[in-house]
């Protein structure tokens, strides 16, 4: 059985949580990775206070298990999604895309867990000043918006430099990418684009299938420029980006562009004109499954990896 620090730090039954999508991430999705033995988190996004409290109950009807809710930090509703998981007391709160600090002390007062996603040193530590249970870091193969940093150099960099648990995301997508982030000091991975063609993920069946067709170099990063990066897969939008980069046009236009863009494509299905978020393995993602039969399959393969991996050749 692969049981680390974390499965207990979450009450879980194993070291595999599902990233916190905006848009993809729903309580349908949430739910039925906790109930799997993995932690489901919602995606917060930059959804009204009032849809992640309806996503929350929705897990709360599906299952008893924890969960979690990811909280975009640069969300215009941020006050008031805090409040709802205050109110909601949900067990687990990871952030992204800044620090979670004056939060801290309302979500620790109900009990939560709250573990910031990072993507450099000086951030991890930076959140050791607050009393948060763990750090996300996040490395470049990550879809979304990303840090530069590769997992394989990040991971070990940030658990030497902090003594919370470390949580390792981006690149993994299955067993082996579990074990070699255990084997770098991780205490588990967060898994997003393989979640993403979860069965029970709303995301339109389109960008399913675009990920699923997806090869190694198709998820590319764009909006360089801007100086908030995103990792998506090509299509005529990134194209119309590049050209726009190309051409010294303004952060504000390239910015203005991107707006709504992952919802037309998730939402509505529009993958040639959407932002198609994905991570650099969906290139190794082959078919729609359930997230029970995902989790199964990373815990089998990592499990057989870690009491395989030292059986050295004797010459
Ligand atoms: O948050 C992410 N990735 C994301 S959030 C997102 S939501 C969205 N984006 C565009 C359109 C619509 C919805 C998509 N992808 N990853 C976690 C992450 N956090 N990466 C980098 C950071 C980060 C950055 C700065 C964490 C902390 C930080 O701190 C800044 C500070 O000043 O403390």
């Amino acid at each position: 059985m692969i049981r680390t620090e974390l499965c207990k730090l979450l009450d879980i039954e194993y070291p595999i949580i599902q990233g916190g999508m905006a848009w993809v991430a729903t309580g349908e999705l949430a739910a039925a990775v906790s109930e799997a033995g993995g932690l489901g988190i919602i995606g917060a996004g930059n959804a009204p206070a009032d849809v992640v409290r309806e996503e929350i109950q929705k897990v709360k009807e599906i299952t008893d298990k924890p969960f979690g809710v990811n909280v975009m930090l640069l969300s215009p509703h941020v006050d008031q999604v805090m409040e709802v998981i205050v109110e909601e007391e949900v067990a687990v709160v990871t952030t992204g895309a800044g620090n979670p600090g004056k939060y801290i002390k309302d979500l620790k007062a109900i009990g939560a867990k709250v573990i910031p996603v990072v993507p450099s040193v000086a951030l991890a530590k930076r959140m050791t000043r607050f009393d948060v249970d763990a750090v996300i870091a996040e490395g470049n193969e990550a879809g979304g918006h990303i840090g530069q940093l590769t997992t394989m150099a990040l991971i070990p960099q940030i658990v030497d430099a902090v003594d919370i648990p470390v949580i390792a995301a981006g690149g993994v997508a299955d067993g082996r990418g579990l074990a070699a982030v255990l084997s770098l000091g991780a205490v588990g991975a967060q898994i997003g684009t393989r979640f993403v063609c979860a069965t029970e993920c709303i995301a339109h069946d389109n960008y399913k299938e675009a990920i699923i067709k997806a090869k190694d170099r198709d998820a590319i990063v764009t909006a360089r420029s801007t100086g908030h990066p995103v990792r998506n897969l090509k299509n005529k939008l990134t194209r119309q980006i590049e050209k726009m980069e190309q051409e010294n046009i303004s952060k504000e236009k390239i910015e203005e562009l991107g707006i709504g863009r992952l919802q037309q494509a998730v939402i509505d299905g529009d993958v040639d004109e959407g932002t198609v978020m994905a991570g650099q393995v969906a290139g190794m993602i082959s078919k729609e499954e359930s997230a029970a039969d995902i989790i199964a399959d990373v815990v089998a393969v990592a499990e057989d990896v870690l009491e395989t991996s030292c059986e050295l050749i004797e010459e």
